[in-house]
């Protein structure tokens, strides 16, 4: 069970991220910010909940919609705001922007702009980890539930299932594949029964839920620490957004206001902190600090980002190709 000190870093990780997240549309409407930025907003406790059960031995693999997994695993918002303008100081050095955020030191194998390009990463990472470390660390794997119909999905788990490797495949079920809903695209209703293909364990659960989200990865963790081998783990949840900034969102009528609103209602944050205050592990007015706290440490990383140098001309092909040069 989460301590109360975890479940208030938890909320401060959900803050963090929704207001990361606000800025950058923000940022993105005014053209200051002109990559892709795929928001997570509605899907923090996904992420923060994740990461809360995760040590210095374990990794993640993330997705196109990012930005809350390398927040969750411990990145900091002023390289991460620099990448997103396109600066020098970012932690792609300006070049990979939100879709490739990632950083080896904090056990973050990237976020990825291929849908389902993570899975098969997280299942060599896992054999790095249950083959030959064998030190008791995970390889958390967050996808959609539109990767789940990939190829990649299947060669992945299945592996995964055969060498026993310690790998925890945590859907994002979000109802949507771009414009496209579940109800015309998935072959079943609980991405978490394909589990059974792979002879793993699959629930789906609450995604909005923190401690639907503990029960269920922590499970799945403990066992792939144990070398029993890898889960299915189906987080329902909701992108508040559009799937990019500019398709705002239900231009192209593929879902209803009334929708978004519903799904609203059941805000992860709010859902938290209502449990906080209730049981008196926090004030309102300790809520409020920590939110005005996070503003400040998001203002300051725009003004990073701000005046970090544009890379230079000569940078272009670096880290682009292997060796030096394209050539
Ligand atoms: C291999 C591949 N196919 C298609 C795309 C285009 N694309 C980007 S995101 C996306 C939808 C992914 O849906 P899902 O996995 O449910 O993730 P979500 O966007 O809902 O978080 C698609 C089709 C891509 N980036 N990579
Ligand atoms: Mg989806």
């Amino acid at each position: 069970m989460f301590s109360e000190k975890q479940l208030v870093n938890i909320d401060l990780v959900m803050n963090r991220i929704r207001e990361f997240e606000q800025r950058a549309l923000l940022l993105y409407k005014e053209g200051v910010v002109t990559g892709s930025v795929h928001l997570y907003i509605g899907e923090e406790a996904v992420a923060a909940t994740a990461c809360e059960l995760l040590d210095e031995r374990d990794y993640i693999t993330s997705t196109h919609r990012g930005n809350g997994h390398c927040i969750a695993k411990g990145h900091r918002t002023d390289l991460m705001m620099a990448e997103l303008y396109g600066r020098s100081t970012g932690y792609c050095g300006g070049k990979g922007g939100s879709m490739h955020i990632s950083d080896l030191s904090l056990g973050n194998l990237g976020a990825n702009g291929i849908v389902g390009g993570g899975m098969s990463i997280a299942a060599g990472a896992g054999i790095s980890l249950g083959v030959y470390k064998k030190n008791g660390g995970v390889v958390l794997c967050f996808f959609g539930e539109g990767a789940s119909n990939e190829g990649v999905a299947h060669e992945s788990m299945n592996l995964a299932s055969v060498w026993k490797l310690p790998v925890v495949f945590i859907c994002e079920n979000n109802l949507y594949q771009v414009f496209t809903s579940v109800k015309e695209s998935l072959s079943v209703e609980d991405v978490a029964v394909r589990a059974a293909a792979y002879n793993m364990p699959g629930e789906t659960v609450d995604g909005n839920d923190v401690f639907a989200l503990e029960e269920s990865l922590g499970r799945a963790i403990e066992r792939a620490r144990k070398g029993k081998g890898p889960s299915l783990v189906e987080a329902k949840t909701y992108r508040w957004d559009g799937h990019y900034p500019g398709d705002g969102y239900f231009l192209g009528g593929y879902r209803s206001v009334e929708e978004v609103e519903e799904w609203k209602k059941k805000c992860p944050i709010k859902k938290l902190e209502d449990y906080l205050l209730e049981r008196k592990i926090v004030t309102g007015d300790q809520l409020g600090s920590v939110k005005k706290a996070i503003v400040k440490e998001i203002d300051a990383a725009v003004a990073f980002a701000e005046k970090s140098p544009w890379p230079e001309e000569s940078e272009v092909y670096k880290d682009v190709f292997y060796g030096d040069t394209a050539e």
